[in-house]
């Protein structure tokens, strides 16, 4: 299988735009995921062919250690300890909107130009060279197309990095938006040398005790709205009892995980009065549409939102966002 014309015109592009200009700045949005932190470390290997200075930062204080197996994750940089850094060129992944690098946009210097590598639906034209292709599973698959197409070898560390990315937006191969190029990607990285196994065992089989119990919490406190066609599950300050956002996340797919269910949020209080909330759906519902009525956003069957405030204000008015489109 080949890459897409598409993919190979904008990667050329982009391979250009590298070995003609220097001193990157990489970034991906705020609460890192996998698939940001993974395009963008795939992209510092694919540089350090290229002998290019770089500076991975991220706007969050703490990157998700479960992704710490990845090359250059200990280049990471936060935001704060970045001022006054050499920058001359950006390279972005998974950012629909440069709003959503946090701080991080204030980085990138006024002139300087802009790659963008992303597979959300655009929200804002920011940079000078793009490739987006909203029916990729991921930004790093998009990065795999970049390293397929420059010649270069991709080698075991690469592998990883990709395929991380990979499992991780498809919820291990299993949402809509995995397809056949991605199991033909993964199979050339597993020859390359990746442990499936391996790689699904850090990041979605090693949560603390802790963790899983307050996952245990999560279900129950489960309700249905909507005649069944909305589950929410719901974690106070309290409850969320200090877990990582990463190792409870798996409730956001357990909303969605009931027979009838339609769409289900995982709405949880990280800061006392503060919340986030996670979208999922498995009908025509666009969660993305939802999510942006309250100032997020994300993909149609994934997305996400924050909110200061409390539960019993928000829901209704979310529910009714919801219900518009039902
Ligand atoms: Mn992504």
């Amino acid at each position: 299988m080949k890459a897409k014309q598409a993919h190979i015109d904008s990667a050329n592009k982009i391979l250009e735009f590298i070995s003609d200009n220097d001193n990157f700045i990489l970034s991906a949005h705020v609460n890192a995921d996998g698939d940001a932190v993974a395009s963008v470390l795939a992209v510092s290997m694919l540089l350090d062919f290229y002998n290019k200075t770089y500076f991975a930062v991220f706007n969050d204080q703490q990157i998700d250690s479960r992704f710490n197996y990845i090359k250059n994750f200990d280049k990471i940089i936060n935001y704060k300890d970045s001022l006054n850094l050499p920058i001359q060129s950006a390279i972005i992944c998974d950012v629909p909107g440069l709003h959503r690098l946090g701080d991080v946009e204030n980085l990138i210097p006024e002139k300087s130009k802009i790659i963008k590598i992303d597979h959300h639906p655009i929200e804002d034209e920011f940079a000078a060279i793009n490739m987006v292709d909203t029916k990729a599973s991921s930004t790093s698959q998009l990065v795999y197309e970049i390293l397929d197409i420059s010649g270069l070898e991709i080698g075991v560390e690469e592998a990883k990095a990709i395929y991380t990315g990979i499992v991780y937006d498809t919820g291990r191969f299993s949402f809509s938006n995995t397809t056949a190029r991605d199991m033909f990607i993964c199979s050339k990285l597993i020859e390359i040398g990746v442990s499936p196994s391996d790689i699904t065992e850090r990041i979605f089989f090693s949560s603390s005790f802790k963790a899983l119990q307050t996952i245990g919490t999560g279900l129950a406190n489960m309700e249905s709205f909507l005649d069944g066609a909305v589950i929410v599950i719901y974690l106070s300050f309290n409850e969320m009892n200090n877990n990582d956002q990463g190792e409870v996340e798996e409730l956001a797919n357990y909303s969605v995980a009931i027979r009838g269910g339609k769409v289900g949020l995982f709405m949880r209080e990280a800061n006392p009065g503060f919340h986030k909330v996670s979208f999922r759906s498995k009908c025509h519902v666009d969660v993305n549409k939802v999510a942006k009525a309250f100032g997020g956003g994300g993909h149609i069957r994934a997305a996400g939102c924050k909110f200061e405030g409390l539960k019993d204000e928000m829901l209704p008015k979310i529910l009714e966002e919801i219900r518009k489109q039902l």
